[in-house]
């Protein structure tokens, strides 16, 4: 079993509903271990860098915006920034996270019991969570300098 650390976002609509606390309980249940955290602001370059991958999706700009919080009417939105790790980190997370959409998600999931999909087809799926190694190594670097994250 490998050891591995994965990246998490707590969403500007998680953060606005107030389920940053929920969030953190269902990720410490999983046995992982925080090694970082911290708050940051989502600038333009942050987001469009994160999401990369994504730019060709129809739903980009629409995402871009949800997660720099414009969706939620808050400025300069900070995010919260998590790292666990331990054995299997990435599958963990993403286990209790449930699938992008929140109607699909299982009930108990992070997502199936707290995400939504808007009126305007925005979906509001709470978290962030790495998907694979090589996503949640690049993302780590990406959110987080070296000597932010405990050893
Ligand atoms: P993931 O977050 O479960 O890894 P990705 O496919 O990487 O899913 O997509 C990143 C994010 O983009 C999702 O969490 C969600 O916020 C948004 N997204 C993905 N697919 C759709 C869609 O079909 N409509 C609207 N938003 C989407
Ligand atoms: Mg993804």
């Amino acid at each position: 079993m490998a050891i591995e650390q994965t990246l998490i976002l707590i969403k500007p609509d998680g953060a606005f509903r107030k389920l940053t606390g929920l969030t953190i309980d269902r990720l410490d249940a999983t046995g992982l271990e925080m090694v970082g955290a911290k708050m940051v602001c989502v600038t333009e370059k942050l987001a469009r860098d994160h999401y990369a991958s994504l730019s060709d999706k129809p739903f980009f700009e629409g995402l871009i915006k949800y997660i720099r919080g414009e969706f939620h009417g808050i400025k300069d939105h900070r995010i919260l920034a998590l790292v666990y790790r331990g054995e299997n980190a990435i599958k963990a997370v993403r286990a209790v996270a449930g699938a992008t959409n929140p109607e699909q998600a299982v009930p108990g999931t992070i997502r199936g019991s707290f995400g939504r999909i808007t009126t305007t087809q925005q979906f509001e799926n709470v978290i962030h969570a790495s998907s694979d190694p090589t996503d949640a190594a690049r993302e780590v670097a990406l959110w987080f300098k070296k000597d932010e994250i405990i050893p």
